[in-house]
């Protein structure tokens, strides 16, 4: 159970989603660094079909999440996810060199693997059945195993990308979620098997569990 510390913390999140984003709204990620460093928050739900208009003064998009803490005013899930992290050793190390490598695989996460899979889901998902999308998939599933070669090599036989769970597993584990709706990653076995201990930890269940029960929604019973 995560502990009360400095100005509470909000967290501001959907209150609905269709079923396929319930567990995959990117709150989560918020949810799971806070949990890892044991601080608590609560939660601000805004309406999905009729967002204030003066939201988009906090989160310039419209879109969540948004985070408050005092006068700390933040968006970008990965911004965040930083910004909780320069608060917790439990998610970037204290010493230069490791700090610097756990901001480069935060960076890598949400820029050089994040938008291709995003691509993808939005061609396998959002653009099913359009003739685009039919003539992009394929070199575009190309790109995403050659991504994903090249990212299981860097991860080698380690358990985590730097050795120790970082925040920059946390946003690597959370961006290869969108890969959830395929068995692409199954052609890596360490890489598959890396993705699997990210997200039996204990803090991202509780992330889950915590956005779950906000959208009023069981969890799964574990395979
Ligand atoms: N890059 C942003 C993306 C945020 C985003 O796409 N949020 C989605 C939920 S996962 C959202 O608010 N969708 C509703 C909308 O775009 O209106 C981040 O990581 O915070």
């Amino acid at each position: 159970m995560p502990v009360q510390s400095g100005s509470p913390i909000e967290i501001v999140t959907l209150d609905w989603v269709p079923d396929f984003a319930r567990g995959y709204v990117r709150d989560f990620r918020v949810r799971w660094a806070l949990e890892e460093a044991g601080i608590g928050y609560r939660t601000d739900p805004v309406s999905t079909v009729a967002r204030p208009a003066a939201y988009f003064a906090e989160q310039p998009f419209g879109q969540v999440p948004a985070y408050r803490e005092g006068a700390v005013r933040m968006f970008e899930s990965g911004a965040i996810v930083l910004h909780i992290a320069e608060r917790s050793e439990a998610l970037l190390p204290r010493d230069a060199v490791g700090r610097a490598r756990a901001l480069s695989w935060a960076v890598a996460a949400l820029n050089s693997v994040e938008p291709m899979l995003m691509e993808l889901a939005t061609v396998d998902r959002f653009a099913q059945g359009e003739e685009w999308a039919r003539l992009r998939r394929p070199s575009l599933v190309a790109d995403v195993e050659k991504r994903l070669g090249q990212l299981a090599a860097a991860l080698g036989t380690r358990d985590y990308l730097e050795g120790r769970f970082t925040a920059g597993d946390l946003l690597m584990a959370s961006a290869l979620r969108m890969l959830d709706h395929t068995d692409m990653l199954a052609a890596h076995p360490l890489l598959a098997a890396y993705q699997q201990r990210c997200l039996a930890r204990p803090a991202f269940l509780a992330a889950i569990e915590a956005q779950l029960a906000e959208l009023r929604i069981e969890m799964p019973e574990p395979a």
